[in-house]
């Protein structure tokens, strides 16, 4: 994970690097010269490359996590492959460890203080310089380069030559970069030897570019508009941009490799044909409590979710950790929990929803992002929590991401009456946070007949087919949950905003992706709402998921196929065992459309 934005550092690093030799065993002398960084007093530096990586298969590991954030998916990956962890404390423990795991999270410039003030990018430097097994995680692989433009130039560690730089948007690529992607191999790197032709995880705004300078250190590379370095090897030095942790049993199998250079993988994944970023294609549950108290997995039509019976019950499609585990089996690339419960109450007293989270994420290797009552809040004592450290909890308990619906209206309101950012937003204090690439906006509109463009001050479409009353129009009229509503259309109020203008104003605030449902589809079963994904995939540049109304296969082509979007969303079809994930899956690398297998 990357944030965006931090302190920086206004210098530029100016630093030569000169390997007296590239091969095993021996010693590497880099000489730098650091400007205005803690750590200019280093240089020179010896990098000494070992024989063998095999030197620990103890069933410990040291795992670094300097507290910026949300590393439980890396310990829950760990875990799973049988393996104890061990924390680092201080920087000896680093310079004691036998194998160790710095998953980087946070900016860049936040995590080089923390590391230079503890004494751990000293630590580090010799750790690595000395060839002992590492494996870096995301920003555990940016911040061993020279510097990063990331709120910046801010130095990094400086050892291996080369700037981390930003993703162009320009050229028609989404930024964040997010989704699976496919790798080429660059070099024998022993953990990425199980991945052959399948895709892996990447979140990321920012990427190091392969270059003559560090070309002895890249592994493989992939392409998002350019290559970019996607892990590094050198001797028992490893470091990914992707996430083993997300990335399925792929990922997995990274992961087992590098904590066991001897295994070979339990199975050998079956060969894919990743050649690009694949369509992702997502499972969603929404939770609620019933009537009884429990946590369920349930569905609306058109967002009304009780059942049409004498006793007008909440329905209940399922237990959410059981569902959610089976998605992941499936090939879901990635699970979603959206928590309706009208919070008349403190999201964080929702004790079962953490639970739901924490469980799944102990057996899903898949991205979570879970939504539902993000926002400000103050409790019956009077005690004020900001929508920051509710999504904080969430980030513990093993989201990857999470998803902001009725504040982000409110937010996008303000911002267009007031035309100033404050900054105080849940939106934007949580993107600033854990970068824009964690926060996903989800947009609950429902369609509005006019006769003409002119009749609305938003953004309108024609529409192929007239409305009601002959109209050839349509505005998208986004939907607000007021706490204390009536229960009438799910409790929703339309709001005086445009599907299209929040998209845009969400985007400048900080969100990193969309989750575009339609009250109009959802739960219909007749297929996306093509001209809404449509109108919004091509107003932002940030990735776009298409969700309400999928009810048979073709539907998925159909979408890809006509709109720009990244990922397609269902619900009921999934639940109601109607269409299997495989199955939207084979349809859709038959129909020539990229996807994860
Ligand atoms: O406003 O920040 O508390 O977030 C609440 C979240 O819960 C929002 O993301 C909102 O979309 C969602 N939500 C609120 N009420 C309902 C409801 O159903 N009564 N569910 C609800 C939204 C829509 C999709 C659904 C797709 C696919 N559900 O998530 O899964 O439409 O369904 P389908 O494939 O069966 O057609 P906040």
């Amino acid at each position: 994970m990357e944030g965006v934005a931090c302190a920086s550092f206004t210098s530029s690093a100016s630093k030569s690097l000169s390997f007296s030799s590239l091969s095993q065993s021996s010693i590497i002398t880099l000489r730098q010269n650091y400007h205005n960084n803690t750590l200019k007093s280093k240089s020179p530096r010896k990098l000494v490359i070992r024989a063998s990586s095999g030197s620990s298969s103890g069933s410990v590991v040291t795992l670094l996590d300097y507290g910026a954030g949300n590393v439980r998916s890396v310990r829950n990956a760990i875990r799973y492959l049988g393996y104890e962890i061990e924390d680092v404390r201080t920087p000896k423990d680093i310079l004691n460890a036998d194998r160790l795991i710095f998953p980087g999270v946070g900016a860049f410039a936040s995590a080089m203080d923390v590391l230079t003030k503890t004494g751990m990018a000293e630590a580090l430097c010799t750790y690595i310089e000395n060839d002992r097994p590492f494996l870096g995680i995301c920003l555990g692989l940016q911040l061993l380069f020279e510097s990063s433009e990331e709120n910046g130039p801010v130095n990094g560690l400086g050892l291996i030559p080369g700037v981390v730089g930003r993703f162009n948007s320009l050229n028609g690529f989404r930024v964040p970069h997010i989704g699976w992607n496919a790798l080429q191999i660059a070099k024998d790197s022993e953990i990425l030897d199980d991945i052959g032709d399948r895709h892996v995880y990447f979140v990321h705004s920012y990427r190091a570019m392969p270059s003559n300078d560090n070309k002895e250190w890249v592994s493989s590379t992939c392409n998002y508009g350019d290559d970019f370095i996607a892990s590094i090897r050198r001797g028992n030095v490893h470091a990914v941009q992707f996430h083993p942790e997300k990335s399925g049993d792929v990922g997995l199998s990274v992961l087992r490799r590098f904590l066991n250079p001897k295994s070979q993988g339990s199975k050998k994944p079956t060969q894919g044909k990743a050649s690009k970023l694949a369509k992702r294609v997502i499972a969603c549950l929404d939770v609620r409590t019933n009537d009884k108290g429990d946590l369920v997995v349930t569905k609306g039509d058109q967002y009304d979710v009780r059942e049409q019976t004498k006793e007008n019950e909440v329905r209940n499609l399922g237990k959410p950790v059981e569902l959610a585990g089976q998605y992941y089996k499936d090939g879901a690339d990635e699970v979603s929990f959206l928590n309706i419960t009208g919070f008349r109450d403190f999201p964080l007293g929702d004790l079962p929803m953490l639970q739901v989270l924490r469980h799944t994420s102990e057996n899903v290797f898949v991205p979570l992002t879970v939504g539902g009552g993000i926002r400000d809040f103050t409790d019956a004592n009077g005690r004020y929590y900001s929508s920051l450290e509710v999504a904080s909890e969430y980030f513990r308990s093993g989201a990857d991401k999470i998803s902001i619906g009725s504040d982000a209206v409110y937010a996008a309101e303000e911002y267009i009456k007031t035309k100033v950012k404050t900054g105080k937003s849940s939106l934007e204090q949580i993107s600033k946070v854990y970068g824009n690439q964690a926060v996903v906006v989800s947009i609950d509109p429902r369609r509005v007949y006019v006769q003409g463009p002119n009749d609305v001050q938003f953004k309108t479409i024609r529409v192929p087919k007239p409305g009601p009353n002959g109209e050839e129009y349509a505005w998208y009229q986004c939907t607000f949950k007021w706490l204390y509503v009536p229960k009438v259309n799910g409790g929703r109020e339309g709001r005086s905003i445009g599907a299209y203008e929040l998209a845009k104003v969400v985007e400048e605030l900080g969100a990193g992706e969309i989750l575009l449902n339609c009250i109009d589809c959802d739960g219909q079963g007749k297929g996306f709402d093509i001209d809404l994904i449509k109108l919004i995939s091509d107003a932002v540049s940030i990735p776009v998921i298409a969700s309400s109304g999928a009810g048979a296969v073709e539907h998925f082509s159909e979408v890809f196929m006509k709109t720009n979007a990244s990922a397609a969303l269902a619900a009921g079809i999934f639940h109601r065992k109607e269409v299997p994930i495989q199955s939207v899956k084979a349809h859709l690398l038959k129909e020539g459309i990229e996807v994860r297998i």
